[in-house]
C-alpha cells in the first residue's frame, strides 16, 4: 500500500535494518550464564555486558545513552524543542531459562532500527527526532522475572511502581534483590530515581514476536495487540508425611507428590474450560526426594493469566476450592504464596490505530484490516501502562515456539515488522500534540 509517510525510505533500508537486527539477536545469543543455551537473568555479569551491547548500538544511531537506578539500559534522540515528552519504544533484555533468543530482545534492536530510520540531522549535526516528541529507547532489565520469581522488576521501577518488600526477594542461591543491586553497582536507595512523572511520555510501544501460533495459522506477518492478559503467579507448598516407600500400605499414605500433581492436573482441566484463561506448572518438586520416600512435601509453581482481572481471580477462587477437595480427600494441606501479580492492560485505542496503520503500510491495496490479537503472554506495557498509553505489535512467530531454543522469526518478517513500527511511530507523529 503506498500513501505512507514513509514511501521516501527505499525497500533496501528495511531489508538492511532487518538484517542488523536478526545479526545482533545471534550476538546476543551468544551472552549468556550457561554454554549452549541462552540464560540471562537480571542484575548478572550478562545482564550487564548486553546493556552495553546495546548502549553502544544506541549511541550507534545517535541516541544519548544511560543506565538507570534499576539497571535498565536506555537512549534518547530529543525532539528539537527541549524538555519535549518522549514516545518510549523498548522491550526486554532479559530471559527465561534456555530461552530463544527474540523473546524481547527482537523488539528492543527493532526499536534502535527504528529509530536509524525515522532520525534527522538537527543544524549542530546532531540527531533529532522529526516529531514534536522525543524517541526513548528502553532496554528493560527484567521482564520475566527468572532470578527472583517477581516479573517485570526493571519496568515496575520505571513506573513508580516498586514495593519496598521486594527487596527481600530471594535467588536460588539466597542472594536478595538488596544485595544483587548491591554488586551489580547500584543503589537500592535510589530506585525512585527511574520512576517517570505523568505526561513525560506520550506513550510506549513494543514490537515482540507473538509467542503464538495464530499469525502463522493465519498466514499473516503482523499484528496489533488489543490486550496484555493480567497475570497472578504463586509458590504453592502441599504437606503429607513422608514414609518408607516400601512397608507404607496405601490407605496409610499421605503423599505430597501425588497431591500436587492431581492439583496440576485440576489446573489444566479448569482453565481449558474457560475462554482466554492460562493456567501453568511450570515448577514442581518433591521432598525429600529420595527414590524410597514417600514424599512427605511438595512445591509447585502456578502461573494463572487471563484477558481480564475479574475472569482470573474468579478462576483462581475455582481452583482454591477445588484444591481444598483434592488436599482434603488425601488428608494432606497446602498454603499458597503469591508471588507476583500485575493486571490486564488494554492497549490504548490510538496506538492501536497507529500500529495498524502502520501494518496496513506494509499490506497491498484493498488487503483485509490487519489482525488484532490478544496477548496472553506478558509484557513490560503491564508495567508501563501506569505512567502511559500502550500500543504493541505482534510479529510471526513461527508455530508460537516462545521460551525454548527453537523460537523463531523471519528476517522478511522483521523487515516488515520495521516498516509497520516505524510508521506507527510517524503516524504519531502526525497526531496533534498530546
Ligand atoms: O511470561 C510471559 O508471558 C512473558 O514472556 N514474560
Ligand atoms: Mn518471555
Ligand atoms: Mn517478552
Amino acid at each position: 500500500m503506498t500513501g505512507g509517510r514513509l514511501d521516501s525510505i527505499a525497500p533496501e533500508a528495511f531489508a538492511a535494518a532487518a538484517r542488523r537486527v536478526m545479526a545482533r539477536c545471534d550476538e546476543l545469543a551468544r551472552v549468556s550464564a550457561e554454554d549452549g543455551e541462552i540464560t540471562r537473568v537480571y542484575l548478572s555479569p550478562e545482564h550487564a555486558r548486553v546493556n552495553r551491547l546495546a548502549a553502544e548500538w544506541m549511541r550507534e544511531v545517535g541516541m544519548s545513552t544511560r543506565l538507570d537506578a534499576a539497571g535498565n539500559q536506555l537512549g534518547v534522540l530529543p525532539a528539537s524543542a527541549p524538555d519535549a515528552p518522549r514516545l518510549m519504544l523498548g522491550s526486554h533484555l532479559d530471559t527465561v531459562i534456555d530461552a530463544g533468543r527474540f523473546d524481547g530482545i527482537l523488539g528492543v534492536l527493532m526499536s534502535i532500527e527504528v529509530v536509524r530510520l525515522l532520525r534527522v540531522a538537527g543544524e549542530d549535526g546532531a540527531w533529532l527526532s522529526p516529531f514534536d516528541f522525543g524517541i526513548e529507547v528502553a532496554a528493560f532489565s527484567d521482564e520475566e522475572g527468572t532470578r527472583f520469581g517477581k516479573a517485570l522488576l526493571g519496568s515496575s521501577a520505571v513506573a513508580g511502581t516498586w514495593d519496598e518488600s521486594w527487596w527481600s526477594l530471594t535467588d536460588a542461591d539466597g542472594i536478595t534483590l538488596r544485595e544483587a543491586y548491591r554488586e551489580f553497582g547500584l543503589d537500592p536507595g535510589r530506585v525512585g530515581e527511574a520512576a517517570r512523572r505523568e505526561g513525560e511520555l506520550v506513550g510506549y510501544l513494543e514490537a515482540h514476536i507473538e509467542q503464538g501460533p495464530e499469525l502463522d495459522r493465519r498466514g499473516e506477518s503482523l499484528a496489533v495487540v488489543s490486550s496484555i492478559a493480567s497475570a497472578r503467579r504463586f509458590q504453592i507448598a502441599v504437606e503429607g508425611e513422608a514414609r518408607h516407600a516400601g512397608g507404607t500400605p496405601y490407605d496409610m499414605r499421605r503423599d505430597a507428590l501425588l497431591g500436587a500433581s492431581e492439583a496440576a492436573l485440576a489446573v489444566e482441566r479448569v482453565c481449558a474450560a474457560e475462554h482466554h484463561i492460562i493456567g501453568t506448572v511450570g515448577q514442581l518438586e518433591a521432598f525429600p526426594g529420595a527414590v524410597n520416600v514417600v514424599p512427605g512435601e511438595a512445591r509447585f509453581s502456578l502461573d494463572l493469566r487471563g484477558e481480564f482481572d475479574e475472569s482470573r481471580d474468579r478462576v483462581w477462587n475455582q481452583l482454591s476450592r477445588e484444591l481444598d477437595d483434592i488436599m482434603g480427600r488425601r488428608h494432606l494441606r497446602w498454603r499458597a504464596r503469591e508471588v507476583h501479580q500485575a493486571p490486564a492492560v488494554f492497549c490504548d485505542p490510538l496506538l492501536q490505530d497507529v500500529v495498524r496503520a502502520g501494518i496496513g503500510e506494509t499490506l497491498p491495496r484493498g488487503a483485509a484490516e490487519p489482525t488484532t490479537l490478544f496477548s496472553p503472554a506478558g509484557h513490560d506495557g503491564m508495567s508501563i501502562g501506569r505512567v502511559a498509553p500502550v500500543g504493541m505489535l505482534f510479529l510471526r512467530n513461527p508455530d508460537g515456539v516462545s521460551h525454548h531454543p527453537d523460537e523463531a522469526v523471519s528476517g522478511s518478517d522483521v523487515a516488515l515488522g520495521l516498516r509497520a513500527f516505524a510508521e506507527a511511530v510517524a503516524h504519531r507523529g502526525a497526531e496533534p500534540a498530546a
